[in-house]
């Protein structure tokens, strides 16, 4: 029988929650990137093994890489974008020789994930990240003021974002603008007001067709390296799943990742099957996604949200909110049975709650909300595993 690799993301040696912390939380494998080497730069196979020995020596192992940037060049396909993919290969063939096989990337013009709110309070005392749509669209207009964003919304939404933006504390106007423009854990990139204007007018003249092309490109070039050393790229779904700031968004339903495969079938291109960011749209079949694009699914990042009416949603506890995890669950027990393989999967975000209150901690990544996060997960699927075992031996 073949259960999940529980594993954990870890940024690294300056992480608040230690190597230590994770093997207490039962997780067996590490989800990590070389952050401090910059977008673009190959990653060396002295600073991968660096970064092995340091998991290994603690019984821990390497599993899964989360993420190998992609330049904003090849993004975009200009400046020295060829050089930016040759130092990509080069760095998924260093990788594959140090043992790491699971490489994760995302194609999100300039910005990561995005929230605009990293504590909103939880009836229990936890907080959670929220994305409020009218707080997004008020920075969008009144403090960014992006030319030609008024073009994008509703009347009604202008006048919501307006009153919005009038309501709001100068403190609570730049927190906002942080919280977006600053980088949240895992975002390789952080901007001011004037420099995140800079890199969305280098998307001027790239569209969703244009991103596509290129990423279609991108995938081109560097799954035939892939394939060669037996490596799996897993591209992360847009977060939020629908374009924000006028940029363009690929990655944002089952029809997306269907396209890539059909424009390249190779056999690295892959899914990181993520249900926070899939789960936003109510128009996501999350297990049946499973079910469908099981056989590229490589890396499974499992946590939940709760959407409203207006288009918020906050990040809510594991097996709660609008994830049907139960289902999502069973369909990964399933699937793993059918491929006779595990699959490394890591409780994605987490609460931040009892003593990590008091702490400093990254927002989504502090340690006693994704601890609770991974218990409840691996309990749903030894339940669903035995009952389904059970029920074969009647
Ligand atoms: C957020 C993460 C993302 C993800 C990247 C993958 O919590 O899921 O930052 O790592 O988009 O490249």
């Amino acid at each position: 029988m073949h259960l999940v690799e529980q594993t954990w993301r870890w940024y690294g040696p300056n992480d608040p929650v230690s190597l230590q912390d994770i093997k207490q939380a039962g997780a067996t494998g590490i989800v990590t990137a070389l952050h401090h080497i910059p977008n673009g730069e190959i990653w060396t196979i002295e600073e991968i093994k660096k970064r092995k020995n340091t998991i290994e020596e603690i019984g821990l192992k390497w599993s899964v890489v989360e993420s190998l940037p992609v330049h904003e060049h090849i993004k975009t396909q200009t400046g020295d974008f060829q050089k930016y993919i040759e130092n990509y290969k080069q760095s998924i063939r260093n990788l594959a020789q140090c043992g790491i096989y699971v490489i994760t990337y995302n194609f999100m013009p300039v910005l990561d994930w995005s929230r605009t709110n990293l504590s909103y309070e939880m009836p229990d005392g936890s907080k959670a990240l929220r994305f409020e749509r009218a707080a997004f669209m008020a920075f969008d207009l009144f403090i960014l003021k992006r030319p030609g964003a008024e073009k994008e919304y509703t009347p009604q939404d202008i006048e919501k974002a307006k009153a919005r933006y009038e309501s709001m504390p100068e403190s609570e106007k730049k927190l906002i603008t942080d919280n977006i423009l600053q980088g949240l854990p895992g975002a390789e990139e952080s901007f001011t007001v004037k420099e995140i204007q800079e890199a969305l007018d280098r998307y001027k003249d790239v569209d969703a067709d244009k991103l596509r092309e290129n990423l279609i490109y991108f995938l081109k070039e560097v799954t035939p390296t892939a394939d060669e050393v037996g490596a799996k790229l897993v591209i992360h779904a847009d977060d939020p799943p629908y374009p924000i700031l006028g940029l363009p968004r690929i990655l944002s339903t089952e029809a997306d990742f269907n396209k890539l495969v059909e424009a390249v079938p190779n056999e690295s291109n892959g899914l990181c099957f993520c249900t926070g960011s899939f789960g936003v749209r109510a128009d996501n079949d999350l297990p049946g996604m499973v079910e469908r694009l099981g056989d590229r699914i490589h890396f499974i990042h499992l946590r939940s949200t709760k959407r409203d009416e207006e288009g918020n949603f906050f990040e809510a506890n594991h097996l709660e909110g609008d994830v049907d995890m139960y289902n999502v669950m069973k369909q990964i027990f399933l699937l793993q049975q059918r491929r006779n393989c595990s699959i490394a999967m890591r409780p994605d975000h987490g609460h931040q709650m009892i003593d990590d209150l008091n702490k400093k901690t990254y927002p989504g990544y502090s340690c006693i909300g994704r601890l609770r996060g991974l218990a409840e997960l691996r309990g749903l699927e030894m339940g669903i595993a035995k009952s389904i075992k059970a029920n074969k031996q009647e």
